[in-house]
Order: C-alpha cells, then sequence, then structure tokens
C-alpha cells in the first residue's frame, strides 16, 4: 500500500515535470514562384510556387489572374516536416499564432493598399473564425507594383482561439491550409505557432511541495495504524 502510493506519487510528479517543459515552438513558410506573376486568362487558376491564385470570373472587365486584383489565393503550411511537430501536438494548446504576410500589390486607391483584405485558416469548405481583417499597410501608385510585409498573433490581436488552431492543425495532419483575399499577390507567407504558457515554476514548486506533504501524512497515517 505504502509502496503503491509513493510510486503513484512519483508518476504524479514526474508528469507535472514534464509540464513545465520549456514552450514548444513550430514553424512553417510558403513561397511564391514570382512576385508579379505571369498572368492567365481570368477564367484559369494560377499556381505560383506554393500559393495557387483561384480564377475569378466575376473580376472586372480587363483583369486577369495573377495582376493582384480581386483574387482568392490559397494555400498550405506544411507543419509535417517540423522535428518538433509531435511534441507541439502533445503540448495540447496554441498560445500563440503569428502570422506574416509577404503582399505585392499595384492596386492603391486613394494611395493605399491593400483594400479590405482578409486572411484565415479555411479549406475552401470551413474556416477558423474571426478571419484577420488586414489594414491597408502599403502606400502607392495605381498600376506600380509594391511590396510590403505585416504580421500578427491570430490568438492576441485577430480573436481565434488556440483550441480551433490546434484542432485545425491536427484535422489536416500538420498541414494547415489558408486563405488570402484579394487585391495582392502573396508573395510569401510563414505562421509560427507557440503552446500556450506552462505553470509558473513558484506554483510548480508549490504543487510539488504539496505533493510531498501528502506523502509524508499518509506514511505517518501508515506508521500508525501498524504500531
Ligand atoms: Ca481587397
Amino acid at each position: 500500500m505504502k509502496s503503491t502510493l509513493a510510486l503513484a506519487t512519483a508518476a504524479l510528479v514526474a508528469t507535472v515535470s514534464v509540464g513545465a517543459a520549456q514552450a514548444v515552438t513550430i514553424s512553417a513558410g510558403a513561397q511564391a514562384a514570382q512576385g508579379q506573376p505571369s498572368t492567365v486568362p481570368v477564367t484559369q487558376n494560377l499556381q505560383n510556387g506554393d500559393f495557387l491564385i483561384l480564377a475569378n470570373p466575376a473580376a472586372g472587365a480587363g483583369h486577369v489572374t495573377g495582376d493582384g486584383v480581386d483574387e482568392t489565393t490559397r494555400w498550405s503550411f506544411d507543419f509535417t516536416s517540423h522535428p518538433d511537430y509531435a511534441a507541439f501536438v502533445t503540448a495540447g494548446t496554441v498560445g500563440k499564432a503569428i502570422l506574416t504576410l509577404q503582399l505585392s500589390t499595384q492596386f492603391f486607391i486613394n494611395g493605399v493598399g491593400p483594400w479590405t483584405d482578409i486572411a484565415f485558416p479555411s479549406d475552401g469548405t470551413q474556416g477558423v473564425f474571426p478571419g484577420w481583417a488586414i489594414p491597408s499597410f502599403m502606400n502607392g501608385t495605381p498600376g506600380v507594383w509594391s511590396r510590403g510585409e505585416i504580421s500578427t498573433d491570430l490568438v492576441a490581436n485577430v480573436g481565434m482561439t488556440g483550441a480551433s488552431l490546434m484542432n485545425w492543425l491536427t484535422g489536416f495532419n500538420g498541414m494547415f491550409p489558408m486563405v488570402y483575399a484579394d487585391d495582392a499577390v502573396v508573395v510569401g507567407a510563414r505562421l509560427e505557432l507557440t503552446t500556450a504558457p506552462v505553470p509558473e515554476p513558484a506554483s510548480l514548486a508549490l504543487l510539488t511541495a504539496g505533493l510531498a506533504g501528502l506523502v509524508w501524512r499518509r506514511r505517518q497515517q501508515l506508521a500508525a495504524s501498524k504500531a
């Protein structure tokens, strides 16, 4: 009885110690073949490196796929080959999700772009919400390509939950489908996921001390019952 309790307590302390390990971070990127792609007719999709730019026949007259106007772009972040992927999934919760987009556009309204754009995890059917409403962060002249980079934390700044992002990641077995729309060419993208904070060392020490106290008291009780 006594040894069983001691073993169980040791196992519990060991489990807590593993949980107190450093936060795990995994990242994945996607890259375009061309920042100003060779365009195709508006009725055709355009694969631009890792990014698939979807045809949009509803775009206005004169538009083509790849001009960075009224276009939806899809890709997947591939975490499957990251060495810490398994450890990340085991940790169970996403605490931070830093999404970085490099955009190239020639579509400026009142000198700013992109215009009313959005990005979020999506496989084309379902998604994780709320989406990231991307502010206009580039200045430029219509018809002249400009490039810029912007980042956000999808949890802290956008309002997606860590649980829904983890479900998305595991639901696609380490692939992480994304969508962006609609007035720029996505040149590059990166997603860095970090596990949620672990218990503070102080509270962990208290927990361990509490368990040690329980073991000591149980031993005293056992000793007393044998006396
Ligand atoms: Ca737009």
